[in-house]
C-alpha cells in the first residue's frame, strides 16, 4: 500500500522500489513505500516517520498530512528542538512564544523548552515536514523561536556558483545559540555541487522540486520531487540537476556551531 499516491491493492506491475537503505550511511526513501505511523498528540493527521535513530540519524524527520480539522498538540519532549515546514496548504502553528499562519514555504522553529502545536482550519489538506532533535546547549547562549517564510528570504550563490541558489532559514550563522540550521539548495538544470562533500554533519533532505542524480557514498541514484534522503556523518555526497525544466531543489537540515564531545 502507498497512502501518498492512493495506490492500494494489487498492481499490474512487478513489485519494485527506488528506496535504498544503508543504515548509518545514507538512505533514499521513495514516497511510494511510505506507510502511516500513529503518533500520540496528532489528530486527523497521516504521519510517516522518515529518518530516525534506527536508521542511524541523531534526529527524527516526519512527513505529516493534516486533513481539514487535523491538529497536533504540545509536540516535543524536554530538551528537544523542533522545526515545522509547510510544503502545501496552510496551517496555524504556535509554541509558547509565537503563533502564525503558515502558507507553503512557511516555517516555525521551536527551541528546546517549548512545544509545537498546529491545526488545519482550512478546507484543503496541508502537508508538512517536521523535525526534532535533542538540543546541545552552549553556556551563555540560547536559541529562540523563529517564524518565517522562505519567500521572504534572499537567494545567495552557493559557493560562488550563480546557478546554485541557497537560503538559510535560521540565523545560526550569526548566533551560536543555534546548534543546527535548515537550508534550501536549488540547482538550475545542469548545475551541480563543485565537489563531492565529505563532512561530519548529518543531513535529512526532502526534495521540493525537479530531478537530480545524487551521489551517496559509492552510489549515484536518480532522485526527484517527493523523495527523502538521509546522509549520515562522513557520507560522500553531491548532485547534478538533471531535470529539463524545474530546478532541483531540496530542504535540508545540518547541525552546526558545536565541537565534538569526547
Ligand atoms: O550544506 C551542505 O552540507 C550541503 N551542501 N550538502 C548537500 O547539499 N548534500
Ligand atoms: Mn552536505
Amino acid at each position: 500500500m502507498s497512502y501518498l499516491n492512493h495506490q492500494i491493492g494489487y498492481r499490474q506491475d512487478l513489485l519494485t522500489t527506488r528506496s535504498v537503505i544503508r543504515k548509518g550511511q545514507f538512505a533514499l526513501l521513495d514516497p511510494d513505500g511510505l506507510v502511516r505511523n500513529t503518533i500520540p498528540g496528532f489528530s486527523q493527521c497521516d504521519v510517516t516517520i522518515l529518518a530516525s535513530p534506527l536508521l542511524g540519524a541523531s534526529f527524527v524527520d516526519y512527513l505529516v498530512t493534516a486533513a481539514p480539522g487535523g491538529s497536533c498538540r504540545e509536540f516535543g519532549a524536554a530538551g528537544e528542538e523542533l522545526f515545522l515546514y509547510v510544503l502545501q496548504g496552510s496551517l496555524r502553528a504556535w509554541n509558547q512564544e509565537q503563533s502564525g499562519m503558515l502558507e507553503a514555504g512557511g516555517y516555525l522553529f521551536c527551541p528546546a523548552g517549548t512545544t509545537l502545536s498546529f491545526e488545519n482550519a482550512g478546507t484543503e489538506a496541508a502537508r508538512c515536514f517536521l523535525y526534532k532533535r535533542r538540543y546541545a546547549p552552549l553556556p551563555g547562549h540560547t536559541a529562540h523561536t523563529v517564524l518565517g517564510n522562505v519567500e521572504h528570504l534572499p537567494w545567495t550563490a552557493f559557493e560562488e556558483m550563480e546557478d546554485v541558489g541557497m537560503k538559510d532559514l535560521l540565523p545560526s550563522a550569526a548566533d551560536l545559540g543555534f546548534d543546527m540550521n535548515f537550508h534550501i539548495l536549488s540547482f538550475r538544470p545542469g548545475a551541480s555541487h563543485g565537489y563531492i562533500e565529505t563532512h561530519i554533519q548529518e543531513h535529512g533532505a526532502y526534495v521540493l522540486s525537479g530531478q537530480g542524480m545524487y551521489c551517496l557514498d559509492d552510489r549515484w541514484l536518480p532522485v526527484q520531487q517527493g523523495d527523502y534522503l538521509f546522509m549520515g556523518a562522513y557520507c560522500p555526497q553531491a548532485a547534478y540537476a538533471v531535470g529539463r525544466e524545474a530546478p532541483f531543489a531540496y530542504l535540508y537540515s545540518k547541525d552546526c556551531n558545536r565541537d565534538v564531545a569526547l
